[in-house]
């Protein structure tokens, strides 16, 4: 026993004296080892080992501030753990990155920029229609992915995105829309193969420490909005640490100097995320294809799902992003197809920051700018991948989710040593593809952005801003869009529906069609709606149409006015005959006014309920309503 004790007594100080040596080049370290646990000397002397030194200069001795000292290792252990390779791997990137920028190195040396070809769909015709019954039977082999881990900075909106009301007529939030299209296009699904084993989606949502807990909250809130709490995954994204100047040395928080200063490093993180919440082995097991990701405040994203799962799987890709025309200078990044000078080849989003200077120093001097037809030739990227999992699979046993990073520098002046404030490294979902190998399937998807994109991402300030004819991104165009959608595809179903009116709102001029809204349960394809909608059909442009049950049957109706519908699942509803009321109408309001809620006064208009016919059936059943 004795021996033993001595023993120890021997290693504890052949460890002091190591743990001394290696951390001489800090004696304020070093006066410090003995209030730290073995695990944070190692972390404080890989610190060392980078370069990191500075972060010790302002300890003071053992007994002041010990707690925070600890808690500073902590941070680090948290760092060094949540990105791939650890924190000697960033900073080993970090100095790179930060030498190629200082140097004005082009990210994309030696590359060629062209308009790449891919699959262009033209809503409602028979391509499109074939390519929506394809992805509906694809549907349920499909799991989703919703990145949640944005502030919205840009939008300036206190809450988290996801929670606000993607349209003011019903007030459904981005959310819960979401998982309604997720359940319907499930079960849609499952109706076209019911001979295979019934699948429940399930759905991932990113999210950061901005958006963890209200996330969390709003679902649990919901009941899930009518998903199984089993089906629904969050995963949280850490933040990375910044980075003070050229040579990497990690930031401290100005306002807390036991603190290293951390920042968003991106949606990209979704991968690695994925990866190692070992989930995409478990989709595979289940017999999964296909991993949907989508973005937090596009209420029209669902309507071009299913016709681009189908593309996916006629096509096979292995990647296929989703694209719309791109006006130029539109904050979206181009699909474009790069050839280097050594024959390599890729088809990949270029950032919107990124598209114009490689224009230029390629030969195009006007940069990004719209050709003949009113656009960019570039397709703007609106971030909905579908990847399919085996190669997704593949791809990251070898990265291990790790994607191609950036980082975004703001000098103080053009010697390029200091920065305005503290940077990081950053990455994004779209880069995937970049560490593809050439013989990977990589496609992508055009639909109409009337159909396709309207995300909220703008406060009325800036919206207002936007030049004229491009869009505004903000939660006044993002609601109009949802009403100008479901007219265009009941048009394009045989109703008439009356042309919209211009208004402004909020300083944006926006069209203002007839207020239509569906649940997703009504419809989730065009030839559902047009298997719902028959005869001589009419709304006017005053007119609110809200269909919330599944089975209900518009034929031969008349609106001019509000009507809402809702029934249960065994309840078969015809709706027709002609309905004239007063209405809800859609009235403009002050944004500055302190005394409405922050939602209403980012649209700058609200809605007046007066007058209207709502029927609600909640028995099984068939019923006319014919008022
Ligand atoms: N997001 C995260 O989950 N984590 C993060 O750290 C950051 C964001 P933004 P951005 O479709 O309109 C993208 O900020 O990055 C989530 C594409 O890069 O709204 O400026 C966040 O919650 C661009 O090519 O967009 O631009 C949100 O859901 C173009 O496609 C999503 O990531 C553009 O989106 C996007 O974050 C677009």
């Amino acid at each position: 026993m004795a021996s033993a004790a001595v023993n120890s007594a021997i290693e504890k100080l052949a460890n002091i004296q190591l743990n001394e040596l290696s951390t001489s080049s800090s004696p304020n370290l070093q006066k410090n080892l003995s209030i730290l646990s073995p695990q944070q000397i190692e972390l404080g002397k890989m610190l060392l080992e980078l370069g990191q030194g500075h972060l010790f200069e302002h300890w003071p001795d053992p007994g002041l501030d010990d707690d925070d000292k600890k808690a500073l290792l902590d941070q680090v252990s948290v760092l060094n753990s949540s990105y791939p390779g650890g924190l000697s791997s960033y900073i080993k990137t970090a100095k790179e990155l930060l030498a190629d920028s200082k140097a004005g190195k082009n990210p994309f040396d030696g590359f060629t920029p062209s308009v790449p070809s891919g699959e262009i769909l033209t809503f409602g015709d028979d391509n499109f229609i074939q390519y929506e019954e394809m992805g509906v039977k694809q549907a349920q082999n499909a799991a989703f992915v919703l990145v949640a881990g944005g502030l919205g900075e840009r939008l300036g909106y206190n809450g988290i995105k996801v929670a606000l009301p993607m349209e003011t007529t019903t007030g459904t939030c981005f959310l819960q829309h979401y998982i309604e299209s997720i359940l319907s296009l499930s079960e849609a699904s499952f109706k076209q193969a019911p001979g295979e084993c019934r699948k429940d989606a399930p759905l991932v949502l990113m999210t950061s420490d901005d958006t963890h807990e209200r996330t969390l909250q709003l679902l649990e809130a919901h009941s899930y909005f009518g998903m199984k709490p089993t089906q629904v995954k969050l995963l949280k994204q850490e933040k990375v640490a910044c980075l003070a100047d050229n040579d990497a040395r990690l930031a401290l928080d100005p306002n807390n100097k036991y603190r290293i200063q951390t920042k968003p490093h991106g949606h990209g993180d979704v991968h690695a995320l994925l990866y190692s919440s070992g989930l995409l082995k478990e989709w595979k097991d289940t017999g999964l294809r296909w991993v949907v990701f989508f973005q937090d405040t596009n209420g029209l994203l669902f309507k071009a799902i299913p016709a681009a799962l189908g593309v996916s799987a006629t096509k096979e890709y292995h990647v296929n992003s989703l694209a719309v025309p791109r006006k130029a200078k539109e904050a979206i990044g181009g699909i474009t197809k790069l050839t280097h000078t050594d024959g390599r080849e890729m088809v990949i989003n270029v950032e919107y920051n990124q598209l114009d200077p490689l224009l230029r120093a390629t030969g195009h001097p006007d940069g990004d700018v719209n050709c003949e037809t009113g656009y960019s030739p570039y397709p703007g990227n609106i971030n909905q991948l579908i990847l399919e999992l085996g190669p997704y699979i593949d791809e990251l046993s070898k990265t291990g989710g790790a994607i191609k990073e950036f980082v975004n520098p703001k000098y103080k002046d053009s010697t390029k040593t200091e920065f305005k404030s503290s940077t990081r490294l950053e990455c994004m979902m779209q880069d995937y593809p970049k560490t593809l190998s050439p013989s990977a399937r990589v496609g992508f998807t055009v639909t109409d952005t009337w159909l396709a994109y309207a995300p909220v991402k703008n406060n009325p300030e800036d919206a207002a801003k936007v030049p004229k004819g491009n869009p505004y991104h903000s939660a006044t165009s993002g609601e109009m869009a949802i009403y100008r959608a479901n007219s265009m595809i009941l048009k394009e179903a045989g109703v008439t529906v009356d042309d919209p009116v211009t208004q402004v709102f909020n300083g944006q001029e926006v069209e203002v069609w007839s207020r239509i809204v569906w649940k997703p349960k009504w419809a989730v394809t065009f030839s559902d709606v047009k298997s719902k909608v028959s005869g001589n059909n009419s709304v006017s442009q005053k007119s609110t149409l809200v269909i919330k049950g599944r089975d209900i049957y518009i034929e031969d109706l008349e609106l001019d006015g509000a009507l809402i519908v809702d029934s249960v699942d065994d309840a078969e509803v015809k709706v027709g005959g002609s309905v004239c009321n007063k209405g809800w109408s859609v009235e403009s309001i002050d944004k500055d006014s302190t005394e409405l809620p922050e939602e209403v006064r980012i649209r700058g208009f609200k809605i007046i309920k007066t007058d209207q016919v709502q029927q609600f059936y909640d028995e099984p059943g068939k019923f006319t309503l014919k008022p």
